[in-house]
């Protein structure tokens, strides 16, 4: 049971509410029928989440006005993207760039998909009709459509599972439908289908066998089968999993690693994580989608004992994963550098995509706390403030010499960051046959259907700087509206139309009001954001004896440019921490601390590296002392051994999966 009391601050956002454009579009396919694991809710799509939010808009309009244009420049002028695809559709010219390159260009388009539905842009759609147009001139006769093979090695299709054929197709298929759904226009699914009817041809129960090298179909042509209800992209994209563990892998000249492309054993026997960590994140996605549409696949009870070993075994504080340079993926268990961190900002980015679809399947806000730790640290530290610089690579500790670039010779994590910042709208609320969920707090109007009634409610916050958040119905509701409680929620408390009421919080930490809701209902809830000082779990040798801190769902670090004393900061039981706004870093809310008669700063992990170059670090030393948790408001230092973000393996024995 929770608190109940009248909430102190009433935040207002002034915004416009934008009707979707997509709903549209979405009619003349067949319904669905659904027979996997039941889903505890469905995600409300973008297309139906109008965001205003002011941690969140500044970052789609910087996606918009930067991160999206510095894409289409080097798209189509510094690097030969666009030009693959006018060669190929002309029949002649050589490839430039790596043999995936096309994939870029489809996640700029699914970008600015998503981002039109915020930002209507019309130039840019018609420059994106254009792109499509060029790309749909590159499709061969039976269906095919890759520029590097088409203009490279036309007569090697299909003969190394490494080439990433069906990852670039996945990418179209993913950036068609986000398209699609945001314009109404089918030129780009069209060509789509027709690639995948291409695959469905050549490979299945009664053609070839294939392994993707790089996973990625799977998920998109389980959205296909969503949008389209058509059973056979659904059991194409079964049949691709299944595929894995029986020794089909194969590359031209080169050993298949199956360690390394998760295809050791059948999928549903998969325990522990292994091999290329955005592989893997992209493959549990695809397992999830499969799962939720297909009875009896198993895949639900390997995907529980993947889920723990990644985020007790192999999850940084930050929510990155993946700390191997060589391999861009997962090491033994608890090796988890901070210097030599890789954490690339794709893997962060599958974290979400992985753990919203958990949460969906389950219901249970720890899949969503993981979630947030991976987006407000690991996937926006790969991007600046600014929108037009990028991570690869996401280290906790620098000697100042790690900064971002405009981008990369392998771009995926550019273009990845530019589809998913605005895609943001996915992942605030869901909805179940009797419930409205609220799983991200983001200021944003929501418009969606729960049972068979038209809803609207409005959200208000200042997260993440003020655990505070306001709803307000705009239309009227018969049905629950269930409300996550974060894991470094602190204590919360709720009111309803300014009086208390009794509340259930249920067992996977969500708060359940259930009324008859009325327009103009006010649902106020204040979460406590205190200061956690975290400890790694000890197996993590780098980090012993040393400590982090978290606020709200932030993790700090301190650069040098803040802190004269830089080298000597250290924490203990006695140091104070003041969290303070400030207007530096695009507006901030910094912790200034003092330790004995030292003082230092603290600023969020997601915000370093955007002034003049100087070290960071994560973890700090730790020099000991008592640690006695006290509630005195802002300066509350509150110990935990992780044990609230749920990363530290402190759950007992008998709650654990075997493994
Ligand atoms: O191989 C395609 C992408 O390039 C991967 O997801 C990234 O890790 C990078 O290797
Ligand atoms: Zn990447």
């Amino acid at each position: 049971m929770i608190r109940i009391s009248s909430f102190s601050k009433i935040l207002f956002v002034a915004f416009l509410f934008v009707v979707p454009q997509a709903a549209r579009a979405e009619s003349q396919f067949a319904d669905k029928r659904s027979e996997g694991q039941q889903k505890a809710f469905s995600q409300v799509p973008f297309t139906q989440v109008s965001i205003h939010d002011r941690f969140w808009s500044p970052r789609l309009e910087n996606n918009a006005l930067h991160t999206i244009p510095v894409c289409i420049d080097q798209i189509e002028n510094q690097t030969g993207r666009m030009q693959n695809f006018e060669r190929a559709g002309a029949g002649c010219g050589k490839h430039s760039g790596i043999f995936f390159d096309d994939s870029d260009v489809y996640k700029a388009i699914e970008g600015v998909a998503y981002s039109l539905m915020t930002n209507p842009d019309a130039q840019l759609e018609q420059k994106m009709d254009e792109w499509i147009a060029k790309i749909a001139s590159a499709q061969q006769p039976d269906g095919y459509l890759n520029t590097y093979f088409t203009l490279e090695k036309p007569a090697e299709r299909w003969t190394d599972m490494d080439k990433h054929e069906m990852y670039c197709g996945g990418h179209m298929l993913e950036a068609a439908i986000a398209y699609y759904q945001a314009t109404g226009k089918d030129t780009l699914l069209n060509v789509s289908r027709r690639f995948i009817d291409h695959m469905m041809l050549r490979f299945g129960p009664a053609g070839e066998h294939w392994v993707p090298g790089h996973e990625e179909i799977e998920l998109a042509l389980c959205k296909l089968y969503n949008l389209t209800g058509e059973r056979r992209y659904l059991d194409f994209a079964h049949w691709l999993l299944e595929e894995r563990g029986h020794g089909y892998g194969k590359m031209a000249g080169r050993k298949w690693n199956p360690k390394y492309y998760q295809d050791i054993v059948p999928v549903r026997e998969l325990q522990h994580i292994t091999g290329h960590a955005v592989r893997a994140m992209y493959l549990f996605c695809g397992m999830a989608d499969v799962a939720s549409n297909v009875e009896g696949t198993g895949y639900m009870k390997a995907l529980n004992s993947l889920w723990y070993d990644v985020t007790h075994r192999h999850m940084y504080v930050t929510g990155g994963i993946g700390v191997a340079y060589r391999s861009e993926g997962f090491s033994v268990p608890y090796d988890l550098p901070n210097k030599e961190a890789y954490c690339e900002t794709c893997a962060s980015i599958g974290m979400v995509l992985w753990n919203h679809r958990m949460n969906e399947l389950c219901g249970d806000a720890k899949y969503a706390d993981v979630l947030e730790r991976s987006l407000y640290n690991g996937v926006l530290s790969g991007i600046n403030l600014a929108g037009d610089r990028f991570f690869y690579v996401n280290p906790l500790e620098s000697d100042g010499t790690h900064h971002r670039q405009e981008w990369y010779g392998c771009a995926c994590c550019p273009s990845n960051v530019c589809r998913f910042i605005p895609s943001i709208g996915n992942y605030i609320y869901g909805t179940s046959r009797n419930a409205l969920w609220v799983n991200l707090y983001v200021g944003s109007d929501v418009k969606c259907r729960v049972g068979r009634q038209d809803v609207w409610l409005e959200q208000e916050t200042r997260m993440p700087w003020e655990g505070s958040v306001r709803l307000t119905f705009k239309s009227g509701m018969r049905g629950q509206l269930r409300l996550r409680v974060p894991a470094w929620s602190d204590g919360m408390t709720v009111c309803v139309n300014g009086r208390d009421v009794e509340l259930e919080v249920d067992e996977h930490n969500y708060v359940v009001l259930k009324r008859r809701w009325r327009k103009g209902d006010v649902v106020e809830m204040k979460m406590q954001q205190s200061v956690f000082i975290i400890a790694a779990d000890p197996h993590v040798k780098n980090n012993v004896g040393l400590r982090s801190i978290q606020r709200g769902p932030l993790v700090y670090c301190a650069e040098g440019i803040d802190n004269a004393a830089y080298d000597s900061i250290s924490l203990s039981s006695e140091t104070k921490f003041l969290p303070e706004e400030d207007a530096m870093l695009g507006g901030i809310v910094k912790l200034s601390c003092t330790e004995k008669e030292k003082s230092f700063t603290l600023i969020p992990y997601y915000a370093w590296d955007n002034r003049e170059a100087t070290p960071m670090r994560v973890w700090f030393p730790w020099t000991g002392g008592e640690l006695k948790p006290k509630s005195d408001g802002w300066s509350t230092l509150k110990v935990e051994i992780m044990k609230k973000s749920r990363w530290i393996d402190v759950t007992p024995k008998s709650q654990q999966p075997s493994l």
